[in-house]
């Protein structure tokens, strides 16, 4: 690694040529948008170009401190628009890093949710005890990076109030899931406290179907699709950073307002 900033670092244009394809390595994964040039990314990180593992560990680093500069922007209070009951979406729309027709629906009879980590009590939770805690309803704005978005109206406990049912350290940095289909993902603390984030397990006033995660999902009304794991099986509560499916790809951690 080079220091930053050292103008002598920005590679000349014959080396600029030779690593476009490392570029567009990184913008394919997310890392960079937009054909940042090869200067500015040595600028950014202070690296030598010609070693592109040094480059893409830097910038992983760079994206973790801003997620850190982000959580601690994140204003606890602040709540994300609402929207009247009539625009909610029937059906909502379905994503997933698959297609529809392999969703595995989850069996609510035989479904737990499983403790670990930083939580007093680690009692694994069936269905029917979730859904008698107390419920709070939102009507909030789903938007995917893909580039498309809806109106869905969702009801839940909301995760603070589990949290604090369970026991749970609430000074602990980050909340994990685990789901059945094998899509980790965990989001901060001041995120999972928040009054707009629920374990939703209806939509629209009634549960969850199958593709939307029966029988319980995340849905935070502060953060991008991607943070809201569907078909949950499993919490932690943490203070070692656990990623996620699409942020170990390049995507951003903490993806919210
Ligand atoms: N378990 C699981 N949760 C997931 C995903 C997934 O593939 N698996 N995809 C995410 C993405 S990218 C989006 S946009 C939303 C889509 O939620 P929806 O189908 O309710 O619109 O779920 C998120 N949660
Ligand atoms: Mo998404």
């Amino acid at each position: 690694m080079r220091s930053p900033f050292r103008p002598d670092a920005v590679p000349d244009a014959a080396v600029l040529d030779d690593h476009k394809p490392l570029v567009r390595t990184l913008e394919r994964r997310g890392l960079i948008r937009g054909g940042l040039s090869l200067g500015a990314l040595v600028m950014l990180t202070g690296c030598d170009v010609k070693r592109p593992e040094a480059v893409e560990s830097a910038l992983l680093a760079l994206s973790r401190l801003t997620d850190d500069v982000q959580a601690l922007l994140f204003n606890p209070n602040r709540l994300a628009p609402t929207y009247p009951a009539s625009m909610i979406l029937r059906p909502p729309k379905f994503n997933a890093y698959y297609d529809v027709m392999d969703v595995k629906p989850v069996d609510g009879a035989t479904w737990r949710l499983d403790l670990s980590g930083l939580i007093a009590d680690k009692h694994p939770w069936t269905l029917s005890q979730l859904q008698a805690l107390p419920r709070s309803s939102m009507v909030i704005k789903h938007i995917c990076v893909e580039g498309w978005s809806y109106i869905g109206g969702w009801t839940g406990v909301p995760l603070r109030v589990f949290l604090e049912r369970v026991g749970a350290d609430l000074r602990a940095k980050y909340v994990a899931f685990k789901t059945a289909d094998d899509y980790p993902s965990s989001i901060d603390m001041a995120t999972a406290l928040h009054p707009q984030t629920l374990l939703a397990t209806q939509y629209g006033g009634d549960p969850l179907a199958d593709p939307f995660g029966y029988p319980v999902r995340l849905r935070m009304a502060t953060k991008l699709g991607y943070k809201n794991p569907k078909w949950i099986t499993a919490i932690e509560v943490t203070n070692t950073y656990p990623g996620g499916y699409w942020e170990t790809k390049g995507f951003s951690w903490f993806a919210g307002l």
